[in-house]
């Protein structure tokens, strides 16, 4: 059944430092959906709050809940939001470019997340000494995932297609994290769609808002 309802109150367990955290955060706001952000932060010396795990078994943040309706899982929580609330359309309709979006937030998790963060930035930019043979493979990975994106890219200007969809705002935090790596910037400056894309992007208000 699809429903949509009055844009009610969500509630987000997470914290701001998160990457899946924002882009829920970033959809609520496309959305215009008003939200709390409960705070649990997974990387607390003491641990989770033991009632967490009701409402994430595996531990990790985001958790979200709307109108009694708790759900984990990024993907499935920003299709909730924009599938039960009113607001633009945040998934195109058009069947090919529906799976396009869906394949580049599959990327996104599966090929983007460790390499861009964990690999770059966070070596880069957070750990002392860091580990030079980690940002080293870990450029080798974000290549290999930018290249196959901008092979999928068409004239845009948005990842899938001609509105802003899904994919943009889920790739918009690990972004915005790697690019704060000098190589993560020498590494964009090579992909020049991409780059423009994110030129674009990262000013709009819901990015601005949700950033750190
Ligand atoms: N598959 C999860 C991934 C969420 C995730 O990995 N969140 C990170 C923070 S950005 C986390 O909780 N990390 C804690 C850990 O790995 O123990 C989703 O899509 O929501």
């Amino acid at each position: 059944m699809k429903m949509t309802t009055a844009n009610t109150f969500a509630t987000v367990y997470g914290a701001t430092y998160s990457v899946y955290v924002r882009i829920v955060r970033i959809a609520l706001h496309e959305k215009g959906v008003p939200y709390d952000l409960v705070p649990i932060n997974v990387f607390a010396e003491q641990g989770l709050p033991a009632d967490y795990q009701a409402r994430h078994p595996f531990g990790r943040i985001p958790a979200f809940e709307h109108d009694g309706f708790r759900l984990y899982e990024t993907s499935a929580i920003t299709r909730y939001v924009d599938e039960a609330f009113s607001g633009p359309s945040l998934q195109p309709r058009d069947v090919r470019e529906r799976a396009r979006m869906n394949q580049i937030i599959a990327m996104l998790d599966n090929y983007a997340y460790r390499p861009m963060v964990w690999d770059v930035y966070v070596q880069r930019m957070e750990t002392e000494p860091a580990d030079e043979a980690l940002i080293a493979t870990g450029l080798e990975k974000a290549r290999t995932f930018l290249a196959a994106l901008s092979g999928l890219l068409g004239e845009g200007p948005w990842l899938a297609g001609s509105e802003p969809s899904l994919a943009d705002f889920h790739a918009v935090p690990m972004f915005a994290l790697f690019e704060q790596a000098p190589e993560g910037t020498a590494l964009l400056a090579e992909f020049a769609q991409i780059r423009a894309w994110w030129e674009g992007i990262r000013t709009r208000s819901s990015v601005a808002t949700t950033g750190a």
